[in-house]
């Protein structure tokens, strides 16, 4: 069918892309006819956390989040450059910049993202309240941030704010509410999914930033998008989330288009919750995984 590429970060979440790989991914997709071709050049990152690493403002570890970021963003490219379906299992949203700055790199404006999560992940410097960088990565992406935090002038910032969507928001900071309206970019929260139905909802993300369906994907997905009672293990739960048929629903409409050329699978988190919970989120990862490889499709 085609060859993938699974690309390891590690940040905080850092066990997750192991117990994924345990709980079968590589060979769940092999019985899908993918080639898979792992890429584990990032499961351990120690050795680009640098000596000193103060904090800047308050945004935690910003020169060992760019460095990490520096290297996925190179192999990320590289695997899409040669047609390559890059998968990115992490590890926390922060990767996105790596990731999404890669597949930008090939793809170029054309490229669409539609991001799955509670949340808007598009703090800047000045309105995180937190100071963790994966609640910052949409606003690298968009150039909201240049050149306000140390590590990142490499991050060009070209993706297009017509080309993001966005499905699942339901904790929005008040400081990425102003930026999302006074951006004009398109959001479905949990809202619109309740409105409207999943059906309606991806139809009309997908009609935004991709009218003829043409254009190349790069699917963001956030677990914490899925309700904590579907995906229990994950460090910013938010009760009110999609239910599990809604999220592998998006997952096979963009498998359905076929344009799917980057996926980022993020947030799960080994070390929170029981090994009950912990098997459930993993479990779920992979069949959004498989789903958007199109395991689904007749
Ligand atoms: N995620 N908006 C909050 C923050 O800290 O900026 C939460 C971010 C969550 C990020 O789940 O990928
Ligand atoms: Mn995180
Ligand atoms: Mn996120
Ligand atoms: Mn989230």
């Amino acid at each position: 069918m085609g060859v993938m590429s699974v690309l390891i970060p590690k940040e905080g979440v850092d066990a997750a892309p192991m117990r994924l790989t345990e709980f079968g991914l590589e060979t769940q997709l092999h019985a899908l006819d993918w080639r898979v071709e792992r890429n584990d050049k990032l499961l351990d990152c120690s050795h680009l956390r640098p000596a000193r690493d103060p904090d800047a403002g308050i945004i935690k570890q910003p020169r060992y989040v760019a460095a990490v970021n520096q290297v996925l963003a190179e192999e990320v490219r590289a695997h899409c450059a040669k047609g390559e379906l890059s998968l990115t299992v992490g590890g926390d949203h922060s990767l996105a910049i790596g990731s999404i700055s890669g597949s930008i790199a090939v793809y170029g404006e054309d490229l669409c993202v539609v991001w799955v999560d509670a949340h808007a992940d598009i703090n800047t410097p000045e309105t995180t309240e937190s100071g963790n960088l994966h609640g910052c990565p949409v606003a690298f992406l968009l150039g909201l941030t240049r050149g306000q935090v140390p590590g990142f002038d490499w991050v060009e910032p070209i993706l297009r704010k017509e080309r993001l969507v966005y499905i699942g928001l339901r904790d929005v900071d008040a400081g990425e509410k102003r930026i999302l309206r006074e951006q004009g970019i398109r959001a479905f929260s949990m809202h619109e999914v309740d409105k409207y139905g999943i059906g309606r909802v991806v139809e009309m993300a997908l009609d935004h930033v991709n009218p003829q369906r043409n254009l190349p994907i790069h699917l963001s997905f956030d677990v914490d998008a899925l309700d904590p009672s579907v995906a229990p293990s994950t460090g910013t739960p938010v009760r009110g989330g999609l239910t599990f048929r809604e999220g592998h629903y998006i997952c096979e409409a963009i498998a359905e288009t076929g344009q799917l050329v980057a996926m980022d699978l993020v947030e799960v988190n080994p070390a929170l919750g029981d090994a009950e919970a912990l098997e459930q989120t993993v479990k779920v990862g992979c069949s959004l995984v498989r789903c958007a490889l199109g395991e689904t499709l007749l």
